[in-house]
């Protein structure tokens, strides 16, 4: 797991550079920079885990690099450390103010500077760790309820400003309570997982979600999506669960595992809650309506 963290080391100075890659090869993938410029485009690129920063740089010191970092969302979260000649205590107060998380005066320790770089790369597997426990569903692996909530918002409100359209889509699974009193429960998580990959693999990039909304019902937002794509991607996504066939012999509706869809798409003065209550309609009517099918 170690070996797989990725340190990127920032420094002008050649020999301290290669100081710190001596040091952390054996343990880290190592990336290196010359410069502040060269330390913002490697850490866009790669998002090492951990940046070891010079302060003093010719052409961008540590301060500007760490503001770009942060203003950067790829690299908005990297901890950085700032490895400075500068060794004065408020020199250091500086650099913990300006958002690094920790502070190595130059001439450093190799056994502190290892120490520091394993206990902070420690805390960025935590907090990852911490991150998934809040935004992720065990079961399904999907976004969970409380992730979807907040894209949800975050993209009603991009859309309204930026005038795109945004599609969402509830799917649920017909006839589950069959399913699982059937072929049992465990059987039934199964299948849930295998409509919730299905989904996964439907989104078109990372701005897409699905995410498991509460049992047996998950929801897609699809932004600068309007009601025809939505349609065809709801139309391939249930294509797909044809191809996967999971039998479901007790179920009214086939003899294969089904899904219900109620889609929405966005309309001028609708607030999210209302787009919400739309598709949750249609996914009503469609349940109505024999199930197996869209209703947008
Ligand atoms: P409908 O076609 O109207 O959607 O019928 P349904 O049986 O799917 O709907 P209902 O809401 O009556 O039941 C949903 C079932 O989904 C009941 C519940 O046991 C099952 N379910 C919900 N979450 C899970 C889960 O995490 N694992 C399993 N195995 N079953 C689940
Ligand atoms: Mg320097
Ligand atoms: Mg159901
Ligand atoms: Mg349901």
């Amino acid at each position: 797991m170690n070996s797989l963290q990725k340190v990127l080391v920032a420094d002008d100075d050649a020999i301290n550079r290669e100081v710190l890659a001596e040091l952390l090869k054996p343990e880290y993938t190592v990336l290196l920079a010359k410069d502040g410029a060269q330390a913002l485009e490697r850490a866009a690129r790669h998002v090492p885990d951990l940046i070891l920063l010079d302060v003093m740089m010719p052409d961008m010191d540590g301060f500007e690099v760490l503001r770009r970092l942060r203003d950067d969302p790829r690299t908005a979260d990297v901890a950085v450390i700032f490895v400075s000649g500068m060794g004065r205590p408020e020199d250091e107060a500086n650099g913990l103010k300006a958002g690094a998380s920790d502070y190595i005066a130059k001439p450093f320790n190799a056994t502190v500077v290892m120490a520091r770089v394993a206990l902070h790369l420690q805390m960025v597997r935590q907090r990852r760790m911490l991150e998934r426990l809040a935004h992720v569903d065990g079961l399904t692996e999907l976004a969970n309820r409380r992730r979807f909530d907040e894209v949800f918002e975050q993209e009603y409100q991009r859309a309204r400003r930026q005038g795109t359209p945004l599609s969402l889509a509830l799917l649920d699974i017909d006839s589950f309570k069959q399913y699982n009193d059937h072929y049992g429960h465990p059987a039934g998580d199964r299948a849930l997982r295998a409509v919730a990959r299905l989904t996964a693999a439907g989104m078109r990039g990372p701005s897409d979600l699905a995410a498991r909304y509460g049992g047996e019902e998950l929801v897609l937002v699809l932004p600068d999506t309007d009601a025809g794509q939505a349609q065809a991607l709801m139309a391939d996504m249930r294509a797909g669960l044809d191809r996967m066939a999971i039998e479901h012999v007790a179920s009214p509706v086939a003899p294969v595992l089904t899904v219900s869809v109620g889609g929405a798409t966005l309309c001028p003065g609708e607030d999210p809650a209302e787009l919400f209550a739309a598709a949750d309609a249609h996914l009503y009517r469609a349940k109505q309506a024999g199930r197996n099918r869209v209703m947008w």
